[in-house]
């Protein structure tokens, strides 16, 4: 019997792309529902993630934070989904998972909260402009079915959430390679089915 997995989230989170992730897999879990400010920063939790915050994963012993950590972890782990490409392909599939974890997701959080970046400074800051960081991606993404193999990929999953948030929110320019690749994967079944258990969530509280 494989080792339980426990899910911890709440449905207006970086968790909804973890739940993306779980059902690609086919995995069964259990979803611990966590609520900002309280059970998020209770003992317990911080025992799992002493940032307090979510999403994480326990799966049998290991403990995984970062949303991006947990998709490239989940796809290692369950190697029957093909979630995880070829050797020979890992190099593009690190590349774009952490694209989209560390520059972009920088950029995009430097941009809502008006964090100006000056000339001198931008040398250290790790990342760029989100238009120059959308225009890598919508050229990369030109012409491509998967970002990062010949087939989908976790990467999918998290590069693909990012550019959907930011495409719902405003955060990222309409590019038209963006919007093509969100319209893709936007319809997989697994995509739908756990943003219909995430909303429900919503709903329910
Ligand atoms: N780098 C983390 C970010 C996790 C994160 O900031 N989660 C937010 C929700 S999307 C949170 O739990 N915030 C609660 C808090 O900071 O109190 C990841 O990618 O998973």
């Amino acid at each position: 019997m494989s080792d339980p997995i426990i899910f911890y989230t709440h449905p207006q989170s970086r968790g909804r792309t973890v739940r993306w992730m779980l059902e690609e897999c086919g995995l069964d879990y259990q979803s611990e529902l966590l609520e900002y400010g309280t059970s998020m920063k209770s003992p317990e939790y911080l025992r799992i993630n002493p940032l307090g915050k979510v999403p994480a994963l326990q799966h049998g012993k290991q403990i995984i934070t970062e949303t991006a950590a947990i998709c490239a972890y989940l796809a290692d782990a369950f190697p029957a989904a093909q979630l995880a490409p070829a050797r020979a392909q890992r190099g593009a599939y690190y590349r774009w998972l952490l694209f989209a974890a560390a520059p972009l997701e920088q950029a995009i959080i430097h941009k809502a909260l008006g964090v100006m970046v000056s000339d001198e400074q931008r040398g250290f800051v790790g990342t760029a402009e989100v238009e120059q960081l959308a225009e890598v991606l919508a050229n990369h993404l030109a012409g491509r079915e998967f970002i990062a193999a010949d087939h989908f990929t976790a990467a999918d999953v998290y590069v693909g959430a990012q550019i959907g948030f930011g495409l719902q929110f405003g955060t990222l320019p309409k590019l038209d390679a963006l919007q093509d690749y969100w319209n893709r994967l936007s319809e997989r079944p697994a995509r739908l089915r756990a943003a219909a258990l995430d909303d429900a969530l919503l709903t329910d509280n």
